[in-house]
């Protein structure tokens, strides 16, 4: 006994011999080696509050002896380490999340009496969380996959959710077919893969048999599913809602949000290999953007169309597998979202954070949309399941930042303290207990409904096919070809001809040389059969709106161009790169073999920002390549170096190569087009970086 309680008091002096006889007491004084000094650190304590004079030792019977069990310190600490997981969600798990506010820049006052959206130039707080769909909470940032969109506004009249995704459509029309869509997509359940992934059978059974999702599989099989960064992707209210204003009108309203930095995706071979160079490329990404003061920023615009504007539509609104194209009802911008503040705790904030599309505000309502109906229901359930309790709306990210009160009580983790006798209404005892408020609650816009009561899909929902052809066909030739090629890619993983077929079949409903595209890349012996069509495919007119390419920003600004060295490179060339690229509003990252940095031409280091063979070329917008003669002698037999510079030509960015660049390339044999640029011609170089080089595309891949 002596001689543990001397160990302890050694470990904190971290000298006396005697208590380097135990073990433990080395292990603790290890750790301790490593502890910051000076600052004022409050005293470790127990959940009770009870000080801890050690964090390195369990209670043992002697020295080398049991555990007790009396130790109530380390239980204490190992059951809530027990308990630190909730449910993660059952789509969305894998997410960042940020601050932020939104500005209101035009008024909706003659469309809704909702605040945030009359207020010219009001602040409100947002916290916007962004993720990927199918994938558990530890997969990889970059699958192919839908990411969605969710804001929660802390207005002042409470708090409105607008719960989105990337894409302005859904796979289904009607809410009782998302567990099967669902358990379709994840991993197979006999055999527990693949994980955050479409390429399956399982997936493109249900889809095959699904002819709604048809619109929606255009979109997935674009590179829209391949963001570059959360801060270059759109996002979509998807379902119709409706605004109500003073007199009771309503008018139905799409959101859209667009990135400042413009829309922008990566090629289906560079987001395989960003899943190995970085499984956190995007959530690095928007840290590090928020981190620096770049703060990422969106528009938001709304469509608003009146209840017989609507029913002119060639297709029916209230159908989420339809959107509303620009060309038809133009969009208004109304205001900005930027993300300011990375949260403090990710638990705490973007894992807890609790989104549903019933939270919403007097003056804004919803639509008749099956798919939105059913959700109505669902997060509200999903969240008890999640947080364990009613009273979620307490977690400090999930609480209105306006005043709240009802007659709601107790439950699992009450955190408030209701006073009174009162806990109904209405009430005579009571002269401050919370009332209705007639005259600025939430009120339901009047709807009059009439017809037959049963499961029945409405007529107007019966066009499968029309939008999907009218987004295939809106897309330049580089994007067909990745929906092509993507399509054959996704069927290749799939082992059951009958689903390869079938999905071929429903392709010739959306364009017949889409089909034969497909069907080539399959390899299939013959065409088979068009799908049945239960509406007329109609022709619509294309809407450019809907591309990628026609909608990337010709900017460096918010990308990172990677510039590789070794010994004996030319520091002066390194730095007026550098200084041209920081100008145009890109970040720089040095890639050196070595991350202590190399011995530049005059002798001096040159620090790196990433190790050459982690630091692949995939996470960068474009490169440049920038070594001495030796150094490209060097480099020619590291793979890390060929694939870089490869890949960079493969993924179709701008290269800037001085002399050794040049040697470098020849030994990788990358031949050089427009997009490969001296490294003294700066301004060619940075407005090659500012796009990609389409044009190479065919000389390094063969598209369906
Ligand atoms: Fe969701 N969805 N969803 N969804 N959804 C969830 O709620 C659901 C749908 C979307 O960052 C769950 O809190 C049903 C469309 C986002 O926390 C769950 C249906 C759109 C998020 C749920 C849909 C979305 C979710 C799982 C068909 C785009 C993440 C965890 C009727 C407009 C929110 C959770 C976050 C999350 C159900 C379809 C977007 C289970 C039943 C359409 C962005 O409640």
């Amino acid at each position: 006994m002596k001689k543990a309680t001397a160990g302890r008091k050694v470990e904190r002096d971290g000298a006396n011999a005697e208590g380097r006889v135990g073990g433990d007491a080395l292990a603790g004084n290890a750790g301790e080696l490593h502890q910051t000094t000076g600052g004022e650190h409050p005293p470790l304590t127990t959940n009770q509050g009870l000080p801890l004079s050690d964090n390195q030792n369990s209670l043992r019977g002697s020295p080398r002896g049991p555990t007790l069990l009396e130790d109530f310190i380390l239980r204490e600490k190992i059951t809530h380490f027990d308990h630190e997981r909730i449910p993660e969600r059952i789509v969305h798990a894998r997410a960042s999340a940020a601050h932020g506010f939104f500005e209101l820049t035009r008024s909706l006052a003659k469309y809704t009496t909702a605040t945030v959206l009359t207020e010219v130039g009001a602040k409100t707080p947002v916290f916007t969380r962004i993720s990927t769909v199918a994938g558990g909470a530890g997969s990889v940032d970059t699958p192919r996959d839908v990411r969605g969109f969710a804001v929660k506004f802390y207005t002042k009249e409470g708090n409105w959710d607008l719960v989105g995704n990337n894409v302005p459509v859904f796979f289904i029309q009607d809410a009782i077919k998302f567990p099967d869509l669902i358990h379709a997509v994840k991993m197979e359940p006999d055999r527990g893969f693949p994980q955050s992934a479409t390429a399956h059978d399982t997936f493109w059974d249900f889809i095959s048999l699904t002819p709604e999702a048809m619109h929606m599989v255009m979109w997935i099989m674009s590179d829209r599913t391949l963001p570059r960064s959360l801060r270059m992707i759109e996002g979509f209210g998807v379902h119709s809602f409706r605004l109500v204003n003073a007199a009771g009108d309503a008018t139905f309203v799409k959101f859209h949000w667009r990135p400042k930095l413009g829309l922008q995706s990566t090629i289906w071979d560079e987001t395989v290999k960003l899943a190995g160079a970085d499984p956190d490329y995007h959530r690095r990404d928007l840290f590090e953007a928020i981190t620096a003061g770049n703060f990422p920023e969106w528009e938001l615009s709304v469509q608003l169309f009146t209840k017989e504007e609507a029913e002119a539509f060639p297709f029916d609104h209230l159908d989420a597998t339809k959107l509303v194209p620009e060309e038809l009802v133009p969009l208004q911008v109304i205001g900005r979202m930027v993300l300011d503040r990375w949260p403090d705790n990710f638990f705490a904030e973007t894992e807890q954070v609790a989104y549903c599309p019933s939270h919403l505000v007097p003056g804004i309502d919803f639509s008749n949309d099956p798919l939105l109906q059913g959700r109505l229901f669902s997060y509200l359930d999903t969240q008890l399941s999640r947080l364990g309790t009613a009273n979620f709306h307490q977690i400090p990210i999930n609480r209105p930042k306006c005043p709240f009160a009802n007659h709601q009580r107790d439950g699992h983790m009450q955190i408030a303290v209701p006073r009174g006798r009162v806990a109904y209404e209405p009430n005579s005892l009571s002269t401050d207990s919370p009332r209705e408020a007639p005259s600025q609650g939430f009120r339901t816009a009047p709807l009059k409904e009439s017809g037959e009561k049963g499961r029945i899909r409405a007529e107007s929902f019966a066009d499968h096919y029309s939008q999907a052809r009218l987004f295939y066909m809106s897309q330049t030739s580089h994007e067909q070809a990745h929906i092509a090629s993507a399509l054959v890619f996704e069927l290749s993983k799939v082992e059951h001809l009958h689903v390869r077929e079938a999905m071929v079949g429903h392709l010739r409903r959306v364009d017949e040389a889409l089909a034969k595209r497909v069907a080539g890349g399959l390899a299939l012996e013959k065409m088979p059969a068009p799908a049945h069509a239960a509406a007329p495919v109609q022709n619509m007119a294309p809407s450019p709106a809907l591309q990628i390419i026609g909608k990337m920003k010709v900017t460096l600004e918010g990308r990172c161009v990677g510039i590789l060295i070794a010994d004996g490179s030319d520091g002066e060339a390194v730095n007026a790169l550098k200084k041209a690229v920081l100008a145009a509003g890109a970040d720089v990252k040095v890639v050196a073999p070595k991350v202590g940095g190399a011995k530049l031409a005059d002798g001096a280091t040159m620090s790196a920002d990433g190790q050459l063979a982690g630091t692949p070329s995939v996470v960068f917008d474009a490169v440049a390549v920038i070594v001495s003669e030796a150094g490209a002698h060097a480099l020619a037999k590291e793979s890390a170096a060929i694939d870089f510079v490869r890949d960079a030509f493969g993924h179709l960015k701008a290269i800037a190569v001085d002399a050794g660049g040049r040697l470098l390339l020849e030994h990788a044999r990358v031949e050089g087009d427009a997009g490969v640029v001296d490294v003294g011609d700066r301004k060619g170089f940075l407005s090659a970086a500012k796009t990609r080089q389409w044009a190479r595309e065919a000389q390094v891949r063969t598209l369906a």
